[in-house]
């Protein structure tokens, strides 16, 4: 027997479930980007809402291109499991706010129309980085521009993805898909429309088998798209939305309102984003298949303590960083999330200009080492050649994987060339690091150093020449 609506009584009362009506209010919040991530984070603060009463917060919930998981989900009426766990204890959790389903790709029209119903207030983001498309503006924009013909107040839209100043990205990606034709719908936009920053954090791995056996053990029940995640949650976002009084609702639920995204956005990014995706390809390269197996390892919990607090901590305007650091290094330790260095190796292209450049040029300013970054980015040149250190190969997912692998595959025979041309770059440096001399002999120098005696020796050096 599935997770559904006629099964959900069936569950053990340690299992915390929907109370409320699930089905004669319409969703209030159209959520694009129906990924593990949103289940376990957002929807979970929702459900919150719903359970307080508030019924304007149900969701219909887009997923961007593949079928399969709208699928299960519509299958098992929008329910499924979060296993909550780290060294606090151990609970489920099965939220009720996914209310509807449908897939941008062939289901375009529904997702249109629902970002236009009356009762929508909301739409919020997680596409990820790549997501940012112009494809995406005119998306949002065919939804708004109903709207506004229809006589409707505006709404928030709010991006949760990790980028710097998302809010303002995913507002100038709207504008461009509008024409000249489109002033009054500018206007409109400008006057009742708001597009907020936001910062949102939880570790929440895509779903593994272990997962979903782990669910049936709870349950009772086979819950194909059962979900585990850490206690900690944190949601942060800018007090600019389309209806203020909902600030007060969403801080009800824990949610943090401020004018100050920014400083906790910029923490985000290079301290927990950048350590992830410098201990992804570690673990990718030297075989080590999850983020707790790398931060369980002394040298690798050094340089990673070492990155976040000698390199990124100097360039951040969040005050309590030690605190925020220590947290961090507890988190990745989590022994119940089994957080693929290959799932975060994934897309690294588009997630390296957030995490790693903003620290380095910090350093440069101050006259201070990046010796950390300068490995971090040697190693990513060494995860282009698509095999580990034990010889086994794997899969580059990334929208560039083709050009990183054609400049990868050379790097034993010529790897001065083939570091040059991956730090020439400025689709992933930006444009301060192309030219900087030091920071091109440095990374020259890792990646030497990695080639010739392998990751974990390089940092075991490094860690004694910056002791
Ligand atoms: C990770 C993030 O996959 C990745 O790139 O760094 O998904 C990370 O787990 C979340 O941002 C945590 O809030």
């Amino acid at each position: 027997m599935h997770l559904t609506d006629a099964t959900l009584a069936t569950l053990p009362s340690a299992i915390h479930t929907p109370r409320y009506d699930r089905h004669g209010h319409a969703p209030g919040v159209v959520h694009l980007g129906l990924g593990a991530f949103h289940r376990a984070h957002q929807a979970m603060v929702f459900d919150q809402l719903l359970a307080s009463g508030e019924m304007r917060w149900g969701i219909h919930g887009v997923g961007m291109t593949r079928p399969e998981l709208v699928n299960q989900l519509r299958a098992q009426d929008g329910l499924y499991a979060v296993r909550i766990a780290d060294g606090q204890g151990l609970r489920w959790q099965v939220p009720g706010g996914l209310w509807r389903t449908s897939v941008a790709a062939t289901e375009r029209d529904a997702v249109v129309q629902a970002m236009a119903a009356p009762s929508t207030r909301w739409v919020t983001l997680t596409v990820t980085e790549k997501g940012y498309t112009p494809a995406l503006g005119q998306l949002l924009l065919d939804g708004l521009r109903l709207r506004q013909q229809a006589g409707l107040p505006g709404i928030t839209i709010a991006s949760c993805d990790n980028l710097q100043g998302n809010g303002h990205q995913l507002q100038a990606l709207v504008k461009a898909a509008c024409t000249a034709q489109d002033k009054l719908l500018q206007d409109w936009l400008d006057a009742h429309c708001a597009f907020p920053c936001s910062m949102v954090d939880r570790i929440v791995p895509a779903a593994t088998p272990e997962v979903m056996a782990a669910a049936q053990e709870a349950l009772g029940l086979t819950d194909h798209a059962a979900l585990s995640t850490e206690g900690f949650w944190e949601w942060v976002i800018e007090d600019r939305l389309a209806d203020p009084a909902d600030a007060a609702l969403l801080q009800s639920a824990g949610v943090r309102v401020t004018a100050d995204v920014h400083s906790f956005e910029e923490a985000k990014l290079r301290m927990l984003n950048g350590s992830h995706t410098a201990m992804a390809l570690i673990g990718a390269v030297t075989g080590r298949p999850f983020i707790a197996s790398c931060i369980g390892v002394p040298h690798i919990r050094d340089f990673v303590h070492r990155l976040m607090s000698h390199e990124v901590a100097p360039h951040l305007s969040r005050s309590d960083w030690a605190d925020y650091r220590d947290a961090l290094i507890v988190r990745f330790g989590n022994p119940y999330l089994k957080h693929s260095v290959h799932q975060i190796a994934t897309d690294s292209s588009q997630k390296i200009p957030q995490r790693w450049p903003p620290s380095v040029q910090g350093q440069m300013a101050a006259g201070a080492s990046f010796e950390h970054h300068a490995l971090a980015a040697a190693l990513f040149l060494r995860y282009t050649l698509g095999v580990d250190e034990q010889g086994q190969s794997y899969a580059l997912n990334d929208p560039q994987a083709e050009s990183l692998m054609a400049n990868g595959a050379a790097q034993r025979e010529q790897p001065e060339a083939c570091v040059r041309a991956l730090l020439a770059r400025e689709d992933l440096w930006g444009s301060a690091l192309p030219g900087h001399a030091v920071w091109i002999a440095r990374v020259l120098h890792w990646h030497q150093q990695v080639m010739k005696h392998g990751v974990d020796a390089a940092i075991q050096q490094l860690l004694a020449q910056e002791a």
